[in-house]
């Protein structure tokens, strides 16, 4: 935007809050908030009925700290964090091919269902997966961040708009993937940190462990007892279904903490993209630094760039809708 623009839409957003009062706020000029829903679901809170959830939910499956992680990921990637991947419909964001696996659509009905009962209306879809993305994070270890709320749900979802990064990406276009999205190289190696925990299905790395672009060997970058191991768990002539944990440390594979870093290091990351971060001269700095230090330092960080991937594109104010269902627009 131009400074004649900007100074535009400063002056339009200034005369429609005057004439609206305070209640209102001009479009996307109104920021998301720590605390957004305090105090407005009567005697309620909003994100301890939320956190209620998430700790069941957790302590019957925690791997929907996982589940929940790449969910807010996928969300915010395309077209921003305004739930569009909820919804339900042939062409939505939802059945869109790297979308498949993405698993915790019913548990947010879930957590939706709940927070209607208390308070119809007043909480987004958006905000119901950033919140329980926190817990979630917070129940595995990762440190507790100030989520930031105040997002308004989406329109519009279509499958064509989904070109989120493949496991093959480059550490150039990965790089510039983020940086469309407002996010620089730190940010990315942090959130690639996500892969701190979860699992990939063979599917999306067998290419490594036979016939590396076609050499008829392993990708040379994966330590030979890992190839060994993930060509047991995903056999050449399988359908590739079988599943891995993407922290190949198995004492923490479930905990959001800085190992993968530091098997990265150690040439175990399973993804292409996760070994690239350890090789690339761009990111491998960042990588050594996350993973010598303590592992409350990667949490607070971690905290710090899921809180600028929620800002990603969001609707806010009077823009979007809150959805009484999360799978349909109203
Ligand atoms: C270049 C960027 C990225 C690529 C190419 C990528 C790719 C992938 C792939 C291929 C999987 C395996 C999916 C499956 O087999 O079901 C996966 C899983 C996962 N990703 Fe990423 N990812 C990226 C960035 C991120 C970011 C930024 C986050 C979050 C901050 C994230 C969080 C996760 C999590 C938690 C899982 C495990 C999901 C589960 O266990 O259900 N990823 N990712
Ligand atoms: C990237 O962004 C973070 C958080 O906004 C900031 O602290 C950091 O200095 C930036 N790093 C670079 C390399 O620009
Ligand atoms: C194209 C693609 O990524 N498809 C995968 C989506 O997830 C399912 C279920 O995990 C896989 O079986 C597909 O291969």
């Amino acid at each position: 935007m131009t400074s004649t623009g900007t100074a535009m839409a400063l002056a339009l957003g200034l005369i429609f809050v005057s004439l609206a009062g305070r209640q209102s706020y001009a479009g996307s000029s109104a920021a998301l908030e720590v605390g957004f829903y305090k105090g407005k679901c009567g005697i309620f809170d909003v994100e301890s009925i939320v956190a209620g959830l998430v700790k069941a939910k957790f302590f019957k499956d925690p791997t929907i700290a996982p589940a929940l992680i790449r969910m807010q990921f996928h969300d915010c990637f395309v077209s921003g964090c305004d739930a569009s991947l909820l919804l339900n419909g042939g062409s939505s964001e939802r059945f869109a091919s790297p979308n498949l696996s993405v698993r915790g659509y019913e548990f947010i009905d879930e957590v939706k269902d709940a927070v209607e009962s208390f308070c119809p209306g007043l909480v987004s879809c958006a905000d119901i997966i950033a919140i329980a993305t926190r817990d979630a994070i917070s129940l595995s270890g990762g440190g507790r961040y100030r989520v930031e709320t105040g997002r308004r749900d989406g329109f519009e979802s279509l499958a064509e708009n989904v070109d989120l990064p493949g496991p093959q990406i480059p550490v150039s276009e990965s790089i510039a993937a983020f940086a469309r999205k407002g996010l620089n190289v730190t940010d990315m190696v942090y959130l690639l940190g996500g892969h701190t925990v979860g699992v990939a299905h063979c599917f999306f790395f067998q290419d490594r462990l036979y016939n590396f672009q076609n050499t008829g060997r392993p990708d040379p970058t994966m330590d030979l007892e890992l190839v060994r191991s993930l060509r047991s768990r995903c056999p050449q002539k399988s359908t590739g279904n079988n599943i891995v944990s993407l922290d190949q440390n198995f004492l923490s594979s479930f905990i959001v903490d800085n190992s993968f870093y530091q098997e990265i290091l150690r040439k175990r990351g399973v993804l292409q993209i996760d070994q690239r971060l350890a090789l690339d001269p761009r990111t491998r700095d960042i990588v050594t630094t996350i993973a010598s230090g303590r592992a409350s330092d990667f949490g607070s960080k971690f905290g710090e760039a899921m809180i600028k991937m929620g800002a990603i594109q969001v609707l806010t104010g009077t823009e979007g809708e809150i959805r009484k269902s999360c799978s349909v627009i109203n």
